[in-house]
């Protein structure tokens, strides 16, 4: 993997990058669409390609492992062949989902004992087998195994929780580098910053992260509940620590609002259900604000969707046929409100990207901030 360093914002820490894979290139800052079980839901692989224009998709070791399983994976010659995606894939590693999916979990040093929430069988997941499973799903960027702390978390558990990421770490770090990628292209592994919401854990877990010197770092535990506020100040401590040359991951986040926040602090990738998910529920981000797509007021709506993004769905359906969908209850209302969002969120970083570049990113991004948080 290869980043490079496109431009940097004179007016915040912004940045724009190109992050280079074996499975092809991402301009960031980019938006990753989550798909959790190898499926971004309701949005197929050619509408991810040409309607979405998303240029890297995420999958989920836990699912994944759990469901199919290994084998089957293998058997197709890893993730991007049995799904059909052949652009790059990031998977997380089961530190976030093993805490916030299976009922009973104990976490100990050598690793977290949970019970899957398909069936409640018992597995165990390690800094060790979580490289190997990873391994074997064969993303192009993998993450470390780390601990996600609640929100609010006491200090005592945060400090003695983040110091055992750090020792996952280099257990993980240990593996990865002791073993291959088993399909012919490079694989690369992103350590976590965690820390919770103390400045001082976030300074220690920063430079620990940066000192093991891998191709990029990503930042954890932060968006699980906490004043937005406090989670851009924590941000912005970690991106000033983080190495300017390698790319920022915020994990799991988030609004429109935020992500471009964050592209201020200095992010380059984020990741959130927040577009498919709310979609699911018809609650769609536009570019002139937020719309609940139920509400009686769009019912003779018959304007398009959201004609600024220039996507196939966003001009092609109107808003009182997509209500319609809503409300009936249709399979297809979740697929066109899905490409839509993530056509939305794929179109504000691509534009943040160009206003980076021309110099001119801090007012658009105060301005755009005000329009995407509006409720229509
Ligand atoms: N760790 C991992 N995945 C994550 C998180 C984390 O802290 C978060 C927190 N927002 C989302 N996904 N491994």
């Amino acid at each position: 993997m290869e980043f490079k360093l496109v431009a940097e914002d004179k007016g915040s820490k912004a940045r724009a990058g190109v992050v280079t894979t074996d499975h092809g290139s991402i301009e960031t800052p980019i938006f990753m669409p989550v798909g959790t079980a190898g499926t971004v839901k309701a949005v197929h692989q050619r509408e991810l390609h040409n309607d979405v224009q998303a240029q890297i998709i995420l999958g989920n070791t836990y699912h994944l492992y759990l469901r199919p399983g290994l084998d089957v994976i293998e058997g197709a010659g890893g993730l991007h062949r049995f799904n059909g995606w052949d652009k790059p894939i990031l998977t997380d590693s089961g530190g976030y989902q093993v805490y916030s999916l299976s009922g009973t979990r104990k976490i100990k040093e050598e690793g977290v004992t949970f019970k899957s929430h398909i069936d409640g069988s018992k597995h165990v997941f390690t800094p060790e087998n979580v490289m190997d499973i990873q391994r074997t799903i064969g993303a192009d960027i993998i993450m470390a195994f780390d601990e996600c702390t609640p929100y609010p978390c006491e200090y005592g558990y945060a400090r003695e929780s983040m110091e055992m990421t750090h020792r996952w770490l280099k257990r993980c770090c240990d593996r990865f580098d002791a073993t291959e990628g088993k399909y012919g292209y490079s694989q690369t592994l992103f350590p976590i910053v965690q820390g919770s919401t103390f400045k001082d854990l976030r300074i220690k877990s920063a430079e620990t992260i940066a000192s093991f010197e891998r191709e990029g770092n990503a930042i954890g535990g932060l968006s699980v509940g906490e004043p937005h506020e406090m989670m851009y100040e924590q941000t912005e401590v970690v991106c000033d620590i983080l190495p300017k040359d390698k790319p920022r991951y915020l994990m799991g986040v988030g609004t429109p609002e935020n992500i471009l926040e964050c592209i201020a602090l200095g992010v380059d990738m984020f990741d959130c259900v927040m577009p498919t998910r709310n979609a699911r529920n018809g609650m769609l981000f536009t570019s002139e604000g937020i719309i609940n797509i139920r509400n009686e007021k769009w019912k003779n709506d018959y304007s398009p969707i959201d004609p600024n993004l220039g996507g196939y769905v966003d001009t092609f359906y109107s808003k009182a046929y997509l209500r319609h969908l809503v409300v009936s209850k249709e399979i297809l209302a979740a697929q066109i409100a899905s490409i839509h969002n993530l056509t939305f969120y794929l179109w504000l970083v691509k534009e943040a990207r160009k206003e980076i570049r021309k110099g001119t990113f801090i007012n658009w991004k105060n301005q755009m901030v005000k329009k995407v948080t509006r409720r229509l």
